[in-house]
């Protein structure tokens, strides 16, 4: 069964495992330098280091590299995932990526058109060109291909091993200019001539038709050259926000002037279990947003939530969270900011839409409608309170909404069939952050971003918006750690 004698050390159960996998067949490489993969499989021990892959005919260059978190953290780690990246545009653009879990197989080639897009693949590559798995944290290649032979070569140099956490913590250091220091509540004085800064701002709030009383309107409308990348509730969790903008190149396009960051509301309200009464976070993420929206004014675009509200209807698990919210402002801060964050969400957009997609809180409407009854949407508070707190129709909820709600939405708002429709508010799942094709519904994603262990983030690639997710990491503590 075993081809070479090295394999004869293998423990009996390893041999019984690989042989069902088909791995006794493979060689083992311990790669120090450029190895030429054959049609056989081989497996690649990785201390630690990153891979560069290069698919031949052109030598097109893919980095591998095992997906560390900022801090290490002790205890059981299970076997490092992979990142598939194409480095020439990884570090400086929103790209596209691969992640490789323990027991995931990706088979590159010109046959999917997505990896095309994510990996900037030539066409001129065979449709199924080389296999890469994840084996327990070993990663297995076989090349489909005979000629002309793939390589891959190890990222030795230090300044390529730690390349992405390198990257990353220089983001950091960036995000804490922003914020001006550690990520911790501003003093209140700060804050107050923060918010006031912001809705200055809010006055003449970019990519905004004005509605009939001549303030900007209900609807935000994206340039078609912006990238658009859209978090979902967040929920009083600043260190998931602030993970988005470590990874990709969401911040690097932010500074470029390339992308725009849509927040879909309910920043605020903590959503843990017994900690629905905790207001903390909620001042700091405001803080954090008004931040960001102070340094990319035409590029942030916090729309509104039903959170966002004092309303006393805004409760869970019976804390009502709208009015706690609203002493909390006028115990911390003072009348006059609670003021001020009344008229942030006077202030606030309900939808927003660009060439490529269409974004709201909750739900699409569900009678017809026109983008100027939405730029004029503060004229109908039925259909305001639609958008930001609906859900989909289902047994026991006959007022919600459908498919064909979904497609006469995108339709009345002059968008193709196919145009992406996004909302948060409601989470499909305990154990996720993003889900794909609600309700049976194509191109329908909904975008929640409080879980506590991934954040996702809906991100245009190219023409079509994608779910990525990422581990959410204490940043906020690591950008604490780090000087000015
Ligand atoms: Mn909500």
């Amino acid at each position: 069964m075993a081809k070479s004698g090295g394999k004869a050390r293998k423990t009996l159960l390893k041999m019984l495992r690989n042989s069902f996998s088909g791995l006794s067949q493979c060689e083992e490489v311990d790669v120090k330098e450029a190895y030429q993969l054959s049609e056989k499989k081989v497996r690649v021990h990785l201390k630690d280091y990153p891979l560069q892959i290069h698919l031949h005919p052109d030598g097109k260059e893919l980095d591998l590299y095992p997906e560390r978190p900022l801090i290490e953290r002790d205890g059981e780690e299970g076997p490092p995932n992979y990142i598939l990246f194409d480095p020439a545009r990884y570090f400086t653009e929103i790209s596209g990526f691969y992640r490789l879990e323990d027991g995931d197989r990706i088979t590159l080639g010109s046959e999917d058109p997505e990896q095309r897009l994510f990996l900037d693949l030539p066409k001129e590559l065979p449709p199924r060109k080389l296999s890469i798995t994840n084996d327990e944290g070993n990663l297995i290649f076989k090349s489909h291909v005979s000629n002309p032979r793939s390589c891959i070569s190890p990222l030795l140099k230090d300044k390529k091993v730690d390349r992405v956490i390198r990257w990353r913590i220089k983001k950091l250091q960036r995000l804490r200019r922003i914020f001006g220091g550690p990520i911790k509540l501003l003093s209140d004085r700060e804050a107050l001539s923060l918010i006031r800064e912001v809705n200055e701002i809010m006055e003449t709030e970019a990519c905004r038709p004005e509605n009939s009383a001549g303030r900007p309107g209900g609807l935000v409308t994206i340039p078609g050259k912006m990238q658009v990348f859209i978090v979902g509730d967040l929920h009083a969790k600043p260190d998931n926000l602030l993970t988005i903008l470590s990874q990709n190149g969401f911040l690097e396009t932010l500074e470029a002037e390339q992308a725009c960051l849509v927040i879909l509301g309910d920043a605020v309200h903590n959503e843990e279990e017994g900690q629905y009464d905790e207001m903390e976070n909620s001042l700091l993420i405001m803080d954090l947003i008004f931040k960001l929206k102070v340094r990319f004014p035409k590029q942030l675009f916090y729309i509104r939530g039903n959170h966002d509200s004092f309303s006393e209807d805004i409760a869970k698990g019976g804390v009502p969270q709208g009015l706690l919210w609203e002493k909390t402002l006028s115990k911390t801060r003072g009348k006059a900011y609670r003021k001020e964050m009344a008229r942030f969400y006077d202030a606030l957009a309900y939808v927003v839409t660009s060439k490529r997609v269409i974004t709201c809180h909750a739900a699409p409407a569900t009678s017809a409608i026109t983008p100027e009854m939405i730029t004029n949407i503060q004229e109908n508070p039925k259909l305001v309170k639609q958008l930001i707190s609906n859900r989909m129709m289902r047994p026991g909820r006959p007022s919600g909404y459908t498919k064909g709600d979904v497609k006469r939405f995108r339709k009345n708002m002059g968008l193709p069939p196919d145009t992406p429709f996004v909302v948060g508010h409601t989470p499909m799942s305990s154990d996720d952050t993003l889900w794909e094709h609600v309700g049976d519904i194509d191109n329908h994603y909904i975008a929640y971003a409080s879980d506590r262990h991934q954040v996702g983030v809906m991100t245009q690639i190219g023409d079509g918006m994608y779910p990525f997710r990422y581990p959410v990491e204490p940043i906020s503590s690591i950008i604490d750690s780090l000087s000015d």
